[in-house]
């Protein structure tokens, strides 16, 4: 349990939402709006906090300050931009305690993983600040004598964050790190169902805002629902859109910057599988397909939703699974004895039941779970049992994604056959074999296996590095985030041709006299 009390926790991280809706980076503008909402902790139900939502005044004011501040931040060399970024990193590290702590009591997530969600955050700036000093570009041999070409890469302008709420934190910062090293300015939209957190990380930076001489306005955040996501998708002074949430959600985005030719980076609903073959090391499988299933409550973007077996296995593994999903503990994330917290809201709770309900209707058969919990330690109404459902690929509750702890269980006989059933959905996020021949964990990483942005072997489908690119395919929007060579994302390419030489000869063998 958590040795200090949330209230102390709120105020140590000078969390006053009422007052403050939007910031520019070291100050909270004063609250305009009229429009309040109350934060709800899932783990206990009770009120948290009533945030005042931004006005579009103050929407105007920061897009305003963040045009500013970026004509003079893209000046500011690169290393220098990663040394910010380096501080941040360790006020991330000084209130890791406090940050996860109010992630994980805001969201519902475990405190283990509220803690990792910073750490992710504090990697990320690790990451970005060494990035400053490698943002390269290529030099390509010219046709024409006496000319180079080459291609630079430079800072792009503002960039919209849209965050969602089962990674209050992190999501931000692969973002905007990232971003602000590239020479970038940012304007983030946490979620509305947890601002708190993202108000926290605010608080937390400014200190170092303020002493570092960075211009007002590189580091902004604005409060407020979808109508401000709305706002920041058909503005076009905000370059790149960098959106997290619903499919749904990311094809209005995309519409709405696409119909103004702007960028965006779309990281959008899994339906994430993994196949385990009977040659596995299966204590290690069922390890992964429990966490992966029902960890964060089944609400992260890589969750396991479906778990292709093989049929020489499969009453074993499935056996296996239920024993383990009966002994699993639910209940206050804050305490380390439980393993799964609550889901975000009641409507994730009827989202859970509803899907329960069609998958049973479509001819799916419910293993296990299927129960919202109830009594003392339940009262929030937002605690549901880990369900098992063995159901086919094809019925449409399985094609579709559910943000709860729902795993799909289904059989296969042939490799091809359990690939050809983990791509046949719309989305393209994770996936993961467990395999120990070595032929099959290679074929399904070759252009014939999964058909996802990830692909694992041998570990499950969430929880992935930073240093890696984060994304997926199809439906998932296609968008790579984080580490790699996502950075040129938030940068434009300039292609240079310098002739040295004493002659001015055309390229394609053009010949212009005159
Ligand atoms: C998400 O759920 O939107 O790979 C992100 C993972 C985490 C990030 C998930 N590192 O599970």
């Amino acid at each position: 349990m958590l040795s200090v009390k949330i209230e102390n926790i709120l105020s140590k991280l000078g969390i006053n939402p009422k007052n403050e809706s939007v910031c520019t980076g070291k100050q909270w503008l004063t609250a305009l709006g009229s429009e309040t909402i109350s934060i709800i902790s899932p783990v206990d139900g009770k009120k948290i906090a009533d945030v005042t939502l931004a006005s579009t005044t103050e929407y105007e004011k920061v897009i305003q300050q963040s045009q500013l501040a970026f004509d003079n931040w893209k000046k500011v060399p690169a290393p220098k931009r990663g040394e910010v970024v380096r501080q941040i990193g360790n006020k991330l590290r000084e209130n890791k305690e406090e940050l996860g702590a109010l992630v994980s009591y805001e969201m519902g997530k475990s405190l283990e993983e509220g803690l990792g969600e910073v750490q992710e955050m504090i990697d990320i700036c690790d990451f970005a600040c060494g990035l400053s000093r490698q943002l390269y570009g290529l030099t390509i041999a010219s046709e024409r004598k006496e000319h180079i070409m080459m291609e630079q890469w430079h800072p792009l302008g503002a960039v919209g964050i849209i965050t969602a709420f089962n990674f209050p934190v992190a999501v931000w910062a692969w973002n905007a790190m990232i971003a602000a090293v590239c020479g970038d300015v940012c304007i983030w939209k946490p979620s509305e169902k947890t601002p708190l957190s993202a108000i926290a990380v605010q608080n937390i930076i400014r200190p170092v805002l303020i002493n570092s001489n960075i211009p007002e306005g590189v580091f902004n955040i604005i409060l407020g629902d979808f109508r401000i996501g709305e706002k920041m998708a058909k503005d076009t002074r905000i370059q790149l859109i960098s959106a997290t949430g619903s499919t749904k959600m990311g094809k209005r985005v995309s519409q709405l910057v696409a119909s103004r030719l702007g960028k965006s980076i779309l990281e959008l609903g899994g339906n994430n599988a993994l196949i385990i073959t009977d040659d596995a090391d299966l204590k290690n499988a069922l390890k992964a397909a429990v966490f992966g299933s029902v960890g964060t409550a089944g609400q992260r973007c890589t969750s396991i939703r479906r778990l292709i077996i093989q049929n020489t296995i499969y009453d074993k593994f499935i056996a296996q699974l239920v024993k383990i999903y009966k002994q699993l503990n639910i209940g206050n994330p804050l305490n380390k004895q439980n393993h799964i917290g609550p889901l975000i809201d009641k409507i994730a709770v009827s989202n859970y039941q509803n899907a329960i309900n069609e998958a049973e209707n479509q001819g799916a058969k419910i293993l296990y779970g299927n129960k919202v919990l109830k009594g003392k330690g339940y009262e929030s109404g937002c605690y549901v049992l880990p369900t098992l459902i063995e159901a086919q690929n094809h019925l449409k509750i399985v094609q579709e994604e559910t943000f709860a702890p729902i795993t799909y269980i289904m059989k296969y006989n042939t490799l091809k056959e359990a690939i050809a059933m983990q791509n046949d959905v719309k989305q393209g996020l994770s996936s993961a074999i467990f395999t120990n021949n070595l032929k099959e964990a290679q074929y399904f990483l070759s252009h014939s296996g999964s058909d996802c942005g990830i692909a694992n072997v041998n570990i499950g489908t969430s929880g992935a590095e930073i240093g890696g690119a984060f994304g997926g395919e199809k439906e998932t929007g296609g968008g790579r985030e984080s580490g790699s060579d996502s950075w040129k994302a938030y940068m434009r390419r300039q292609t240079n041709t310098v002739n040295y030489g004493n002659d001015i000869p055309l390229a394609q063998g053009i010949k212009f006299e005159i």
